[in-house]
């Protein structure tokens, strides 16, 4: 990547610059006021910098020819000799000796002095990265990779390199997909068993529970021929309760408000000829540790009962993980993440599945009724993640 730095007096103006220099292409890669004094300090100058940058390995990028067969058997072959590699450099657990005698101070001020070190290797290593890596590795930042996880791709890739002297998007791709694919390809992927009768359905207010059961719903009676039913326990907007009656109406399945844990067991009782009952929740300030707990006397967490944590990935990863952190102490299946036609970064979703060891359920792209559904597959998750990069 060429990149160059600009000074203006205004954005657009330094915007021209960058256009009739480095062309269409040029990406904005950073920008800043600089405020400069003169006379003393007494009359004040503002000016903007930009660093912008273009790619000059354009042409793999944007048309990487399709790795031929060979090219693949050996693609795979460095990536096994390299992965073989990392293994072996991997340091060992280290033989725990309780007789060591070391303090659990010391022991703690070692842990940080390694994962300090570790952070250190990290940026050397991502420093060295040559210019031919640099385009994929803001991809993967653009698409909120975790840095962690960038890394980790960085350095295959960077090995690979070395190797093969040369490097180019569509081997990026290949390489990166292989790494992504051995870390979730442990986790529960895909919808709804049908095997447990009760659906809980848990996340905070406005990411789209409501509409996902309605899909969700849809799907079992339509696809599955399922006999349904509804209860919430969100009583506390008229508003909601008339959203899931409407969506009920239409599938003609019952719909049960619980306003306490006595409304709960007599809905519970009242349904149970169905094959499943989908139980909305409210999404109260999830913040309050009250609510979780309220959660937990209201409805049931049983073996009878499958539950899902629904996230909109309009929320910044951030906050999202302190509503993991919040729902922790429930037995979240799965994610289902919503929303995902309002973003071009699917990385949370993979940093978040990897952090918490959690699979997808489904992820929701739209807000129409039932079709804005697409059940969750690894497969689909991985070209999911590189979707941007062909539009
Ligand atoms: N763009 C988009 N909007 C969605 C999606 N899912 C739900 N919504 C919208 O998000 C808003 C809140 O949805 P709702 O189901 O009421 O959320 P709840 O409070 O969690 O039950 C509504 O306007 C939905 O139409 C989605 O996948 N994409
Ligand atoms: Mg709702």
């Amino acid at each position: 990547m060429k990149m160059k730095k600009y000074y203006a007096s205004s954005i657009p103006e330094a915007m021209k610059q960058v256009r009739a220099e480095l062309g269409e292409d040029a990406v904005i890669l950073n920008s800043k006021v600089i405020i400069t004094k003169k006379f003393f300090g007494m009359i004040k100058k503002k000016s903007f910098e930009v660093v912008a940058g273009v790619d000059t390995i354009e042409p793999t990028l944007v048309a990487p020819a399709p790795p031929a067969t060979k090219d693949n058997a050996r693609l795979q072959e460095l990536t096994n000799a390299i992965q073989a590699k990392i293994h072996q450099d991997q340091p060992q657990p280290d033989a725990v000796n309780e007789d060591t005698g070391i303090s659990e101070e010391l022991r703690k001020e070692i842990a940080d002095l390694k994962s300090l070190m570790q952070s250190m290797h990290k940026k050397t290593t991502q420093a060295q990265y040559p210019d031919e890596l640099l385009p994929f590795i803001e991809y993967l930042r653009q698409q909120e990779l975790s840095e962690e996880l960038i890394t980790t791709i960085g350095d295959e890739l960077f090995m690979y390199f070395k190797e093969a002297s040369e490097i180019n998007f569509s081997q990026c791709k290949l390489i990166t997909k292989n790494l992504l694919r051995k870390k979730l390809e442990g986790l529960p992927m895909g919808g709804l068993s049908y095997e447990r009768k009760y659906i809980n359905v848990l996340g905070p207010t406005g990411v789209g529970k409501t509409t996902t059961i309605a899909k969700m719903a849809a799907r079992a009676v339509l696809e599955k021929k399922k006999k349904i039913g509804f209860i919430t326990t969100d009583t506390y907007r008229i508003a909601a309760i008339e959203q899931l009656k409407t969506y009920a109406g239409l599938l003609q399945a019952p719909v049960e408000i619980a306003y306490n844990a006595t409304d709960f067991e007599q809905a519970i009782q009242k349904l149970s000829h169905l094959d499943l009952v989908f139980i909305d929740t409210a999404g109260r300030n999830y913040k309050e540790v009250k609510y979780v707990d309220d959660l937990q006397r209201l409805i049931k967490f049983d073996d009878q009962a499958e539950s899902y944590l629904v996230l909109a990935m309009t929320t910044k990863e951030k906050d999202m993980v302190n509503i993991v952190d919040q729902f922790k102490q429930l037995p979240i299946e799965k994610f289902i993440f919503t929303k995902i036609d309002e973003t071009n970064s699917i990385g949370t979703m993979v940093n978040l599945m990897i952090k918490y060891n959690k699979g997808l359920a489904y992820y929701t792209n739209g807000q129409e009724v039932p079709e804005d559904i697409e059940e969750a597959d690894l497969e689909a998750v991985l070209n999911l993640f590189f979707q941007g990069e062909e539009k």
